[in-house]
């Protein structure tokens, strides 16, 4: 593939010419691409871009604009497996998941496109009669999605439809890890019929392209999923520019709590899909499972067995159950915590790292890594993100004790209970710190129409997917005097003495 960015319409190399590529995790000998190294010149004429649409994509109907979006929900339907064979290529995620991104993607989506034709402001009381009052919104302007190569085209899609069917034009930044997927996605805009300027997109790295895109002064919104490292120096920046808004959704140290009284086929079945689904590179993943010590040695064994019969290979290969990580700075981050684990006194039941021979050794392929550990307020191995299959099984007595162990942590994004006890889950609900909550259930697979946003490091408290419409509109009041004098509120007299 020879990608291009997007820019007022037209697909353009960098302005410096400068290119990268990138190969595929799975195997490092296999080129999926050739793409524009751009930097500051090329992010300023996209911003220009999107600012000179801006004015005119507003002022079209919702409506219309979602039947745009809903062109473009065709245009994927109909390149589904080929975008799901290519994220699986270029990012490592297997197919089942890929698929399944790519299908969040699509809901997402057409959940603007339906919310086109639903209520969109309300109608608020007003003390005076003849006054009428609403709260409407409107788009605040040109907003940069910056996005990260674990969900290479659901992630994108929960910043920019939301962004565009309010009115709002976008600059784009995909990761530099997956710039296919983010070369199909403004393929399938350009497509779609979006008209020039509303939506442009550059390649290139962080340094490079993402920080001049997020420190342009016509960028109203910056909307960034990433790691912690770069999410807080986002917010930080930001903050100096008086009008600018963030939205950041950042790591998780996540967990399942399972109490004695679970049903153990429930709870193996949750910690095994949250730990190791997408090799645990999920912000979502569950790194952490708080066991009680009645049921512990059922579910280590239980859970144990299930870890060890992962398949890990081809992410093209329907088989598989893990494909790589992504490079191999995740491989040497990973290796580095379990060692910091080993160092840390942890009992390490299934000793998980880099797996080299066949089908393995282009590749980035790393077996599950398991380990008892109590919990400890000194740990770094149960407190610092790891993004990978690297996950940690800490007993408790009580439910106090889980949970303190629960909320001694610096994030705060998923969480999952698993109880028969409606009693607990109640309690947990309303004492553990988290933005989605789960019962009985793994701590991944979040849909759409709810907000998606953690607490404490894991984000800035206003959420993503469907919610992020609360991001990238303002609420304006709009009162209407039916009168032919004025009566003001507060009981206020308008009347010139
Ligand atoms: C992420 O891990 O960055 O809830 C997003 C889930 C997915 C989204 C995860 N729907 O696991």
């Amino acid at each position: 593939m020879r990608g291009h960015n997007y820019i007022n319409g037209q697909w353009r190399d960098s302005i410096s010419e400068h290119t990268f590529d990138k190969h595929s995790p799975a195997n490092t000998g296999d080129l999926v691409g050739t793409f524009p190294a751009s930097d500051a010149r090329d992010v300023e004429e996209a911003v220009r871009a999107a600012r000179a649409a801006f004015p005119q994509w507003r002022g079209m109907s919702f409506i219309r604009r979602a039947e745009i979006l809903d062109r473009f929900v065709r245009l994927v339907q109909e390149d589904f497996e080929e975008l799901a064979r290519l994220m699986a290529r270029e990012g490592g995620k297997v197919l089942a998941e890929s698929r399944a991104d790519v299908t969040e993607g699509i809901h997402m989506t057409q959940y603007m496109v339906g919310r086109s034709r639903m209520p969109y402001g309300d109608v608020v009381p007003s003390e005076i009669a003849e006054k009428d009052s609403y709260m409407l919104r409107k788009p605040k302007g040109v907003v940069a999605a910056i996005t990260p190569w674990n969900f290479p085209f659901a992630i994108p899609m929960w910043s920019i439809a939301p962004s565009l069917a309010t009115g709002n034009t976008v600059v784009f930044k995909p990761s530099s890890e997956t710039p296919g997927c983010g070369q199909k996605v403004a393929e399938y805009l350009h497509e779609a019929g979006l008209p020039a300027g509303v939506f442009n997109m550059v390649h290139g790295t962080g340094d490079d392209a993402g920080w001049p895109l997020i420190n342009h002064p016509e960028v109203d919104v910056v909307v960034f999923t990433g790691s912690y490292g770069v999410g807080s120096k986002i917010k930080e920046t930001v903050a100096r520019d008086y009008r600018k808004m963030v939205a950041c959704e950042m790591g998780g140290k996540n967990a399942i709590m399972v109490f004695d009284d679970a049903n153990l086929d429930l709870a193996v079945n949750a910690a095994v899909t949250s730990a190791f689904r997408t090799a645990g590179q999920r912000c979502s993943a569950a790194s952490r499972l708080i066991v009680q010590e009645g049921i512990l040695d059922r579910f280590v064994e239980r859970f144990l067995a299930g870890a060890r019969r992962i398949r890990v290979g081809d992410p093209l290969d329907e088989r598989n159950f893990m494909g790589p990580v992504i490079n191999q700075g995740a491989v040497d981050k990973v290796l580095r915590y379990n060692q910091i684990a080993r160092d840390e006194g942890a009992q390490v039941l299934l000793d998980g790292g880099r797996l080299s021979g066949d089908g393995y050794g282009k590749g980035y392929f790393m077996s599950p890594f398991v380990y008892l550990m109590r919990h400890n307020p000194t740990s770094r191995v149960i407190r610092e993100e790891v993004f990978g299959p690297h996950v940690a099984i800490i007993p408790f007595k009580t439910i106090e004790e889980a949970i303190f162990i629960h909320n001694d942590v610096e994030y705060g994004l998923t969480f999952s209970v698993i109880t028969e006890d409606y009693r607990k889950a109640r309690r947990v609900r309303e004492e553990c710190e988290f933005g989605l909550g789960y019962v009985n259930l793994p701590c991944i697979g979040a849909e759409v129409q709810l907000p998606f946003g953690g607490l404490k490091k894991s984000g800035t408290g206003m959420p993503s997917a469907a919610t992020l419409v609360d991001v990238v509109t303002h609420k304006v009041a709009w009162t209407v005097n039916h009168d032919q004098t004025i009566k003001l509120a507060q009981g206020l007299s308008a009347e010139i003495e």
